[in-house]
């Protein structure tokens, strides 16, 4: 071998620190690089960058200060941009607006994952295939009550129910109208009850949730009949090959308001609520909680429990109750599984 033949280890070497150049190039701006600061908007959250909009509604590949924790989907922030595209990447986030609101949901590594900022509605996106769940509106409800942000529930796919069928989850469905939810039934396929949809959305940010497969793209692709570039990878979840959105994106609708589709969740416990507020996330329970002959009443069987009679009275639907207790217990249980989970790595 010829001494001027740089050895495997070399090269190996020499390629690894141009890897570290490039990410560290990626990284490093240097400050005469960048323009003036601006303020945007965050309307795509990726693993390590962020789409920034611009007031004149231009939209610019970021990366992220070291120093900010969780730039998400809503976020105010403010921004430089680069005098030169490095590795696609346009410009810097510097900081994160204080947020009006924001929303969380579990997640078995980090805590809690923020998924969404400034939010003015959340809609809960349920449909009828695989199957209405009322429990998993319920999990929804009781989180958007932590919020304090409103909720509007949707029922997708309805095109595939019979007549007798549709009568039934109309009923479902009046138990939420009753507690002064509002729901509407849909059909991205049909676009039934589209414009009826479009008049929800009109103003402010609202963001699509529900479990995957629902249809929330699909819904987005409706509102937007030129938008056909919503769906993500294929799932390697299901291995069904549908396709799913893989991170949260604002769109701007066009007749006023945005929308955040984001990606579907399978399953998610509580356990990031205390259970008072699983409690109070229940607003019908509100008027006769308190009232309970025990100050530590759980509510399920024990004596004097005011909730309890209100539900024998017919004033609190035994559905609802139920789905409570088990909210309850799968906070326990996958509080449990949590522990047990951080101690594992
Ligand atoms: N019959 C019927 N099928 C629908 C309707 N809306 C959506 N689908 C189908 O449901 C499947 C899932 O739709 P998506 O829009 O990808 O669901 P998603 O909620 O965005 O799912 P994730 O991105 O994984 O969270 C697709 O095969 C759609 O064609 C509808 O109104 N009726
Ligand atoms: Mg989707
Ligand atoms: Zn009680």
């Amino acid at each position: 071998m010829s001494k001027r033949r740089l050895t495997q280890n070399q090269q190996r070497r020499i390629q690894s620190n141009h890897h570290k150049k490039i990410s560290k190039k990626e990284v490093e701006w240097q400050d005469d690089m960048l323009g003036e600061v601006q303020q945007g908007v965050v309307v795509t959250r990726h693993a390590k960058h962020a789409d920034v909009e611009t007031e004149q509604g231009e939209i610019y590949r970021c990366n992220l200060r070291r120093t900010l924790k969780n730039v998400v989907v809503g976020d105010q922030v403010s921004w430089r941009l680069g005098n030169e595209q490095l590795q696609g990447i346009s410009g810097v986030i510097e900081a994160i607006y204080p947020r009006k609101n924001e929303l969380s949901r579990p997640d078995y590594y980090d805590g809690i994952k923020v998924m969404a900022s400034n939010i003015d509605q959340i809609i809960i996106v349920s449909a009828v295939l695989p199957t209405l769940s009322l429990n998993i509106i319920d999990r929804y409800l009781v989180i958007c009550e932590a919020a304090n942000i409103p909720a509007l529930i949707v029922l997708n796919k309805v095109d595939l129910l019979s007549e007798e069928e549709r009568q039934a989850v109309k009923k479902q469905l009046a138990i939420y109208e009753k507690i002064g939810y509002e729901t509407l039934m849909l059909s991205a396929d049909t676009g039934e009850n589209m414009e009826a949809l479009h008049a929800y959305l009109r103003q402010g940010t609202s963001i699509f949730v529900g479990q995957s497969g629902v249809g929330k793209s699909s819904l987005i692709n409706q509102l937007l009949p030129e938008n056909n570039a919503l769906t993500g990878a294929v799932s390697d979840v299901s291995g069904l090959g549908q396709h799913t959105t893989t991170a949260s994106r604002l769109y701007h609708l066009p007749l006023g308001g945005n929308l955040i589709d984001s990606p579907g969740i399978r399953e998610f416990g509580l356990w990031h609520l205390e259970p008072n507020q699983i409690t109070d996330g229940y607003r019908e329970f509100q008027s006769v909680l308190g009232t309970c002959k025990f100050r530590d009443c759980k509510h399920g069987s024990d004596p004097g429990c005011a909730i309890r009679e209100a539900v024998e009275k017919g004033e609190i639907d035994p559905i609802r109750f139920e789905n409570y207790h088990r909210l309850i217990e799968s906070r326990n249980e996958s509080k449990s599984q949590r522990h047990f989970r951080t101690e594992d790595l």
